[in-house]
């Protein structure tokens, strides 16, 4: 039985002397403080109020960010729910990748366009032409926003 999708991750590194060992923990604790800093980012806006998503803020590189659907969430590709995106003025393209069982969607607040997934492990894109802006970001399945999946897409 593989009931959930935990995986049990070595906190400091145990295998020093052998690189292949050393290179995957660069690796994953690179993540770790990419991970790290966008939290900070997500803290850093000096409590503007309630309508802060919780969840990691993820910055889009060249237009482009890959997102996992997770049954009650958006995930940042790796690991953590997804609560704001943010990306430059212009072109965005989302992949959005099938991590859960119920069909997802990626829609973005008052555009047209939507990046649709059904079967485990599909994937999808979309893209939008954004003017600077706040928005927000919703899987549009019913009740799939409400259950939290959702977020703020900051474009500058
Ligand atoms: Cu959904």
């Amino acid at each position: 039985m593989r009931a959930t999708r935990h995986h049990a991750r070595p906190l400091r590194p145990v295998f020093r002397d052998r690189p292949v060992f050393r290179d995957r923990f660069r690796c994953w604790s690179t993540a770790v403080a990419m991970l790290g800093v966008a939290l900070l980012g997500a803290c850093g806006g000096g409590g503007d109020g309630d309508g802060e998503p919780s969840g990691a803020t993820a910055t889009a590189a060249n237009g482009a960010i890959t997102v996992e659907a997770v049954d009650t969430d958006f995930q940042v590709v790796g690991d953590g729910v997804l609560g704001t995106i943010r990306t430059a003025a212009g072109s965005l393209t989302v992949t959005l990748v099938q991590k859960g069982r119920l069909a997802h969607d990626f829609q973005i607040e008052g555009q047209s366009g939507k990046a649709t997934v059904q079967g485990s492990g599909s994937t999808a894109d979309a893209s939008w032409e954004l003017q600077p802006g706040e928005y927000s970001f919703f899987c549009g399945q019913p009740g799939h926003r409400g259950q939290g999946m959702e977020g703020k897409l900051i474009v500058a």
